[in-house]
């Protein structure tokens, strides 16, 4: 291969990169000064120019949004991820293509399983959901895992770092794993994942895994947009139920403590009968299910039947009770409204005229000029064009 690469090098070049050897300027025939550029590249001569075109032209065509609905409901995973980008884009234009396809994906969607994982950085999130997810791809299913993760435009998502993590889901013909969007409102990153459920579904994914890591209010934005909701804990020294904040364990419907293997087994096992005391304490569930502990451990693999046999019975409970169909239109008024309360503020928020204003106001109050009601009352005002 080298002698190959090393003979397509011209011998006049200066550098070159398939040897990663300079070759000294003295020796260059064409080149006597540091200003004079060097030649380019040459082409590789094993790239055919046709094949090359060919895929340089389908790079710059946009399918459009008949195409892409089409690919999804052929369940086309490259389609999927083309239409998912469409929904995170930011341009205008994209969000009318977007919606054209959600429209199209909406009576294909709604049939699947959506599962919530929350859990403290390093409680095991990506080694569980690999072992869950690959468990469930065993049983036949298919599976999409998406993440919520606001702090992702920072960190770049989770779920992105965490792919080595998910080697074998990630290699997996019935399985698709998605970063979280990226964006500056935990709203907005939501609500395109919501929109991205929608199209996993019509691509003819049954159990879709939606991953936050629960920052600020982000497992309350998961919780209203899954079935079943779970919390991953890890046994500490005791002190299970400290440092956790009250509404997670609210939302819960199971509360599963990874790591449980080596060591830590009998550690697990307290806690496991901790958390079902305190479970105990909280007011019933409208759904009608007792919220459960149980123990596994990701790294290996054990455990993970009991979870899913523990989902399923979940499942048969509340499908029989209406539970399940009643929580999922509870969960599309939410977004209703969620979206129209983020879309109004942003529209506010980002106004020309008002975003001046409003500083000249905010300094106003701080000033005492103005109480902080009649400063709200002047940029609103001038927002509904009033005064
Ligand atoms: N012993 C043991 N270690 C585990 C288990 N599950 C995960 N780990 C280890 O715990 C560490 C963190 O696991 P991750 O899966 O990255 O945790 P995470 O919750 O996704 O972490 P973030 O992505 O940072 O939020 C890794 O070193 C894993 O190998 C387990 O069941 N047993
Ligand atoms: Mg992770």
């Amino acid at each position: 291969m080298k002698t190959i690469l090393n003979s397509r090098c011209k011998p006049e070049s200066d550098f070159c990169i398939f040897t990663k050897k300079l070759v000294p300027l003295a020796k260059s025939s064409k080149h006597t000064s540091a200003l004079q550029e060097v030649d380019g590249i040459p082409q590789p001569e094993f790239i055919s120019q046709s094949a090359l075109q060919k895929a340089m032209a389908k790079r710059r065509i946009q399918p459009s949004a008949d195409e892409l609905l089409a690919g999804i409901l052929a369940h086309d995973k490259t389609a999927l991820s083309r239409a998912i980008t469409l929904i995170e884009s930011t341009n205008p234009d994209h969000l009318t293509k977007a919606n054209t396809v959600i429209q199209g994906c909406l009576p294909h969607a709604n049939r699947s399983v959506r599962i919530g994982i929350t859990g403290v950085p390093g409680v095991g999130k990506s080694t569980f959901i690999e072992a869950f997810g690959s468990y469930l791809t065993q049983l036949g299913k298919k599976v999409a895992v998406l993440a919520v993760d606001p702090s992702s435009s920072i960190s770049h998502g989770s779920i992105l770092g965490d792919k080595t993590r998910m080697e074998e889901l990630v290699k997996d013909e019935n399985a698709f794993i998605r970063p979280s969007a990226s964006g500056d409102s935990l709203g907005g990153v939501a609500r395109k994942t919501r929109e991205s459920i929608i199209l996993c579904e019509a691509a003819g994914f049954d159990t879709i895994i939606i991953e936050t890591v629960g920052v600020g209010q982000s497992e309350t934005a998961v919780h209203s947009m899954v079935d079943f909701f779970l919390l991953l804990k890890i046994a500490g020294a005791g002190d299970e139920l400290q440092g956790i904040k009250r509404g997670i364990m609210e939302m819960a419907d199971a509360v599963v403590i990874n790591k449980a293997d080596g060591d830590n087994v009998a550690k697990a096992k307290l806690a496991k009968t901790e958390f079902n005391r305190a479970l105990h304490l909280f007011p019933a569930k409208s759904s009608g299910w007792t919220p459960k502990v149980t123990t596994c451990s990701a790294f290996e693999k054990t455990g993970i039947d009991a979870i899913w046999e523990l989902i399923s019975d979940y499942l048969t409970l509340v499908q029989s009770n209406q539970y399940f169909d009643q929580r999922r239109q509870e969960q599309n008024q939410y977004w209703l409204m969620e979206t129209i309360n983020e879309q109004l503020m942003q529209r506010f928020y980002h106004h020309p005229e008002i975003a001046p204003l409003l500083e000249q106001n905010k300094k106003a109050v701080q000033n005492h000029e103005l109480s902080p009601f009649a400063a709200a009352s002047i940029v609103l005002k001038k927002y509904f064009k009033e005064d």
